[in-house]
């Protein structure tokens, strides 16, 4: 890890919102008076009524609240759309960048994205969507998800978008889980030159017992779907029959404006549920600071809509705050590794927002694909969703950012809505690796693992809580709030526990250091150990699966499966192909295993506890020190385990 630091230059600092300085003043009044300090930041949206509560919460198992601007009402699409008409009607609100760069780029302005959402928001109306209801988005990158999105929002129905690589049977469970009434999809959709049938997932989904339920169909491609009548409509059959006008709803900021499913360390998915007030204050207010946004600059977000950065990010915080959002329908890499950065220049990109994984996985390719594009218009560079190695860091900074834009490190989770701990790009000295210090408002604690206790010296270690509440914090899980409480305020009373370990360096700068649950970061994307090993148990001819991650060059981690077959059942290639196919299919390509081992046995404690620990050494190729083994049940698997390890060097 390297401690050098890299100080914002003069003159950045000096044009930025927040200098140092401000930061420190900002931050101390943010902590004193968060009542004073968050009263004055929700002003940033426009309230129907405005509030006169700032903050009710509570920590306390059992009795955990989270509330915001409680008494005041709003509507997030006027906010995201309406407001800004008057000046900005004619802007641009988001230029849409397609998979392939044949085909053209749209550019939706202010007024286009009041038209097409309200026509959304009435074609929902019609299909029977109530104020409350839930609609599933399954939906490539493209301008209709933003519509979508906005028009849940305007009619005060709450959306729950699953990602476009999700299987049908992980959006059948998610449709279900929140009794959607709209799916919203689209024919196919492309991505990196080839098309995923997304109608046709979202008919075996629909094909269990919820086969009532109402498809909106946005035409990407024209391509062959299968038709249920009655049941499915085309988008712009349904928009050409309605008005460009919808009034918005007057929503209480407590209202939820969306669900999110994301992986926990046990059983399925949670949905993880956002409110409208507090969330897009938090949303908006980030986006801003974090990455320096002035009027007129391009902001881009290379996260996909089905992931909380893509809500954050590309949606809510950026339209809330008038600005061009650039939303793109490819990947890095199609047709070639400077797919990036040609749409930097072309859209005169300045703050560019990605993953460590696609930078690893574009610096392997060398620096002529960034070499040949103009990137003078960039200012700001930002990362998420895992932490950055430093050689990555370094390649980012000086290939990438020619040494003259700051890197925001932005550490943040579903749950949390918006960026918990980052470098403002004026005011903070960053290191690479380093997600450095706390948002305002953000009280960061170091817990000692066994004991529970505070770590109060500077240099720390342990696990990563929060102590108060931030305006972006879920408000609960769908339809189960005991185990929102037993999740993040029972392991350690009083807090709220992030699931990742962290260090505290002398100068006060968080490293994340991972997460200390069996949850898995692959690419950037959380997948859940037990979601994986329970889709592979699923299978017939699996008796006992245990799945751990492991060091993956590009990934970050990669999946790593023991899998224990029913007694007579052969170990082939042929099954171990398969099983993968079985996974991407219960599940979907990124949860698939990158090594599956064959394990005859698995190393179990007497009382039937799977020892991942051992597995995770042997995993990582690192099983010199495993510790103490003695308390297993039969000691013996260990070696024939290490002897047919998958992962060597
Ligand atoms: C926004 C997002 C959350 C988990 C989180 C942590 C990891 C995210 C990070 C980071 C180190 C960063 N994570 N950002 N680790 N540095 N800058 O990614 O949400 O998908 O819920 O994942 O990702 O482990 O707990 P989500």
């Amino acid at each position: 890890m390297s401690d050098t630091k890299y100080p914002p230059s003069a003159e950045f600092a000096a044009n930025a919102h927040i200098d140092a300085a401000k930061y420190q003043e900002m931050y101390d009044a943010s902590i004193n008076d968060p009542a004073a300090f968050w009263g004055e930041h929700g002003k940033r949206i426009d309230w129907i009524k405005p509030f006169t509560k700032v903050k009710d919460v509570s920590f306390d198992l059992g009795s955990v609240a989270i509330n915001w601007y409680s008494d005041g009402t709003l509507n997030v699409a006027a906010n995201c759309i309406d407001r800004h008409l008057a000046t900005r009607s004619d802007q641009t609100a988001i230029i849409w960048e397609p998979d392939s760069p044949d085909e053209d780029a749209l550019h939706i302005t202010y007024q286009q994205l009041h038209d097409n959402t309200c026509r959304m928001a009435n074609v929902l109306k019609g299909l029977g969507v109530k104020r409350g209801d839930r609609v599933v988005l399954y939906l490539p990158m493209i301008p209709e998800a933003a519509y979508a999105m906005l028009a849940c929002a305007r009619i005060g129905a709450i959306h729950s978008i699953v990602f476009a690589g999700f299987s049908p049977d992980a959006l059948g469970a998610r449709v279900n889980g929140c009794d959607a009434k709209v799916v919203i999809t689209a024919d196919h959709a492309p991505r990196g030159g080839r098309a995923t049938k997304l109608k046709d997932n979202v008919n075996q989904a629909l094909l269990h017992d919820v086969d009532d339920v109402k498809c909106l169909v946005v035409k990407r491609t024209g391509g062959q779907i299968a038709w249920r009548e009655g049941l499915d409509f085309w988008w712009h059959e349904e928009a050409a029959k309605v008005s460009a006008e919808c009034p918005p709803e007057e929503m209480n900021a407590e209202d939820p404006l969306f669900i999110l499913y994301t992986s926990g360390s046990t059983g399925q998915p949670k949905g993880v549920v956002h409110s409208s007030g507090g969330y897009l204050v938090y949303a908006a207010m980030t986006q801003e600071l974090v990455f320096d946004y002035h009027p007129g600059d391009v902001f881009w977000c290379t996260a996909d809509v089905g992931w909380v950065t893509g809500h954050s990010y590309i949606v809510y915080g950026p339209l809330a705050n008038g600005a061009t959002t650039i939303m793109f329908e490819g990947v890095p890499t199609y047709p070639d590794a400077s797919r990036f950065w040609q749409v930097c220049e072309k859209h005169k990109v300045n703050q560019f927002y990605t993953a460590p994984t696609a930078l690893r996985a574009l610096m392997g390719q060398g620096n002529s694909f960034v070499e040949k594009c103009d990137l003078s218009d960039l200012k700001v560079l930002g990362t998420v969703g895992e932490p950055i190695n430093p050689e990555a860091w370094t390649w980012y900074n000086e290939v990438v950012g020619k040494g003259k834009c700051p890197i925001v490190d932005t550490w943040w989770q579903t749950e949390t809505g918006g960026h918990l701990m980052t470098p403002l790009p004026g005011a903070t000295a960053t290191k690479p690796g380093s997600c450095t210090t706390p948002f305002f408002g953000v009280q960061p604690v170091i817990l000692d693992p066994t004991s529970g206790t505070e770590i109060h010296e500077t240099e720390a270690e342990g696990v990563l809580c929060i102590k108060d509440s931030w305006p972006g914090q879920m408000r609960t899980v769908y339809g189960d709030h005991e185990r929102f409480e037993k999740t993040y305020f029972s392991d350690y009373k009083g807090y709220y526990f992030t699931g990742d370990g962290c260090r505290r360096d002398a100068d006060g700068y968080y490293w994340i250091t991972g997460r200390v649950d069996d949850v898995i970061n692959v690419s950037g994307h959380r997948m859940g150990t037990a979601e994986v090993e329970s889709a592979l148990v699923a299978h017939a001819q699996v008796a006992e699966a245990a799945v751990v991650g492991y060091p993956h060059d590009i990934k970050g981690q990669g999946i790593y499966a023991y899998v224990t077959l029913m007694n007579d059942v052969e170990p082939t290639d042929e099954l171990r192909k398969e099983l993968e196919k079985w996974v991407r299919t219960e599940i979907g390509p990124i949860a698939k295993p990158d090594l599956i081992q064959w394990a005859p046995g698995l190393p179990k404690t007497r009382s039937g506890k799977i020892m991942r620990r051992i597995l995770r050494k042997i995993a990582e190729d690192d099983f010199g020190a495993l510790g103490d083994t003695s308390t297993l049940a039969d000691p013996s698997v260990v070696d024939e385990l290490i002897e047919n390890r998958m992962n060597r060097g």
